[in-house]
């Protein structure tokens, strides 16, 4: 199957954090490809992939990164598909870095930033599915089917603690 989402993240130190967004990707029935390609250390690559990505089958790409985070915004100013950024926490400011260079894109290259993190990496296969969901009906129903389930755990949670 073509893949419909890339989880691209600038180093394999970052996978632990992008796991869980291509994990929530595949149990949605999103077929996802996951890539190594820094922005710094793979500047011509992370251009082809960026510029081919559009004709390549994508829909969105996923683009997580830490410290002085380029990728996301490197990827968005190659390509018009949507991309959207997952701050990965890093070791020296606990990813406040990230979050603000991946964030703060001047006006006219936009970047949809999601929480720093695993709940980030989390949000970002969520918010793929969404954009997605508008235009296929299978997805629409799996993104349904996780929210009705995340509901149901939350109200027996509340029984367990009665
Ligand atoms: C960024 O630098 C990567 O996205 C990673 O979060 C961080 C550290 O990379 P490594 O030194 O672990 O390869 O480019």
């Amino acid at each position: 199957m073509t893949a419909r989402v890339a989880v691209v993240m600038g180093s394999k130190s970052d996978w632990p954090t992008m796991k869980l967004a291509f994990d929530l990707l595949q149990d949605l029935g999103i077929a996802a490809e996951k890539h190594v390609i820094s922005a710094h250390r793979m500047p011509v690559q992370l251009q082809e992939f960026g510029s081919q990505a559009r004709e390549n089958g994508l829909d969105v790409i996923i683009a997580g990164a830490g410290g002085a985070a380029h990728l996301p915004g490197m990827l968005a100013a190659s390509t018009t598909i949507p991309v959207i950024g997952v701050p990965v926490k890093s070791s020296n400011l606990n990813g406040l870095d990230s979050l603000l260079s991946i964030v703060q894109m001047p006006g006219g290259v936009p970047v949809g930033t999601m929480a720093i993190g695993n709940s980030g990496a989390k949000n970002a296969a969520l918010y793929a599915a969404s954009i997605l969901s508008l235009q296929d009906e299978k997805i629409a129903a799996n993104l349904a089917d996780f929210r009705a389930k995340q509901t149901s755990s939350s109200i027996e949670s509340e029984g367990e603690l009665q």
